[in-house]
Parts: structure tokens; C-alpha cells; sequence
């Protein structure tokens, strides 16, 4: 399987980790791309030019982050780290967006902070920023409730909660997204420990 990526990616690092975790990692072959060039080789496979895409060895092509995973939970026999439908389900799934509609929010106030100043919207900032500290509030308020679901296995919620939080780390430091998230932090400092975090901390 071929996936596209870069090395800082939060989206990227979620696939890598659920990869890692579920044993296939061995099995990608990744290229390298700059999603925001719109590379030839990304657009012909991917409209959206967006990473992470997957082709697969079927030559079949998978985006984005949330359906690549999904697929890659068919290929191995562990537990599966997304739930069959049912209450988990949705709970998982809800994690993932929220984290996700973070990511989101985070990577729009980073784009912005790249236009020239005299183009920068102070109001679209503070806008983006309340859906990011509102989300961090969430998670930090229902810690207990979603860590406590992961500890006998592990999905693609919590997964995507360590992509956002390593993602702030490394593009927002000076925020610092632990101040007052007391629960959070040291939730994150537990996970952080794991192989497949190790392996994809994000690099320039
Ligand atoms: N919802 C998508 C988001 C993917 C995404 O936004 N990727 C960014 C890199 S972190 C990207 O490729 N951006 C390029 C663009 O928007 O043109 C997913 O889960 O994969």
C-alpha cells in the first residue's frame, strides 16, 4: 500500500498510528508530498489534494484520514479499534470528530497566521480559537469517561485525541493547551509513552 504524507500531518500521524498499532506499518510505502503545492501525483489521485491518501494493492483509492483507517481495521485480526455499530460506536466515532473538528480549527488559525498581517483576521482567529479551547475544555471535562473505554482497547478516538494534542504541541506551544486541562495533560503524558507515538512524532 502507498500513502501519501508528510511528516507533519496530524491526519497522516492518526493513519500511522492506527497502522503501527494494528501491525501493518510494514506494509506502507510512503511518499512524501506537499499537499499544499497540489502536486501532480496527489491530484490525479486525490481532487481534494489533501494527505493522507492511500492507494491500496488493488490500486483503489482511500481518503481521508477517518475512511483510510476504517479500511485499514478490515486487514488485521486484532481488536478491532473501531467499534462494530452500537453505543461504542457512536461514542468513538464522536471522539474522533471532536478531535478531528479540532485539528481542523487549529489548522485554519495556522494557515491564517502564514498570510501577510494586513490580511490577517483577528476575528476569524478568535472564532477558530473558541471551537479549539471549547474541544480542549470537552476533553478535559470527559476524560475519565473516554480514557476509561480505551483501557482494555485501544480505538480510533484516543487516537485521534493524541494526534490533536501532539499537533498543538508542535505548532502552538506558546498556547500551552495544559494550562487549567490538569486531566488531560497527565492523560497525555501516559499515551505519549506508547511505540507508535514515539515512532511519529511530527518533524519539519
Ligand atoms: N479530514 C481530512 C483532513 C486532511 C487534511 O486537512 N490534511 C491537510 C494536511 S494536515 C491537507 O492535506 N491540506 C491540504 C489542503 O487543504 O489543501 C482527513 O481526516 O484526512
Amino acid at each position: 500500500m502507498k500513502l501519501y504524507y508528510s511528516s507533519t500531518s496530524p491526519f497522516v500521524r492518526k493513519v500511522n498510528i492506527f497502522a503501527i498499532e494494528a501491525g501493518l506499518d510494514q506494509q506502507l510505502e510512503w511518499v512524501k508530498t506537499n499537499p499544499w503545492q497540489a502536486e501532480d501525483h496527489l491530484t490525479t489521485e486525490n481532487p481534494l489534494s489533501k494527505i493522507p491518501t492511500l492507494i491500496t494493492d488493488d490500486d483503489e483509492i482511500i481518503y481521508d484520514s477517518r475512511v483510510i483507517c476504517e479500511y485499514l481495521d478490515t486487514l488485521h485480526t486484532g481488536e478491532k479499534m473501531i467499534p462494530a455499530p452500537g453505543e461504542a460506536r457512536w461514542q468513538v466515532l464522536r471522539l474522533q470528530a471532536l478531535a478531528d473538528g479540532v485539528l481542523d480549527a487549529g489548522i485554519l488559525r495556522f494557515m491564517e497566521k502564514k498570510r501577510t498581517s494586513d490580511m490577517q483576521s483577528t476575528d476569524w482567529d478568535e472564532m477558530q480559537k473558541g471551537a479549539v479551547e471549547r474541544g480542549l475544555d470537552h476533553l478535559e471535562y470527559t476524560v475519565s469517561d473516554w480514557a476509561t473505554q480505551a483501557t482494555q482497547n485501544l480505538n480510533i478516538g484516543v487516537i485521534s485525541v493524541a494526534c490533536v494534542l501532539g499537533w498543538l504541541d508542535f505548532r502552538f506551544s506558546h498556547e500551552n493547551w495544559r494550562i487549567n486541562r490538569p486531566n488531560l495533560q497527565q492523560w497525555f503524558e501516559a499515551f505519549s509513552k506508547r511505540d507508535s507515538m514515539l515512532k511519529t512524532l511530527p518533524k519539519e
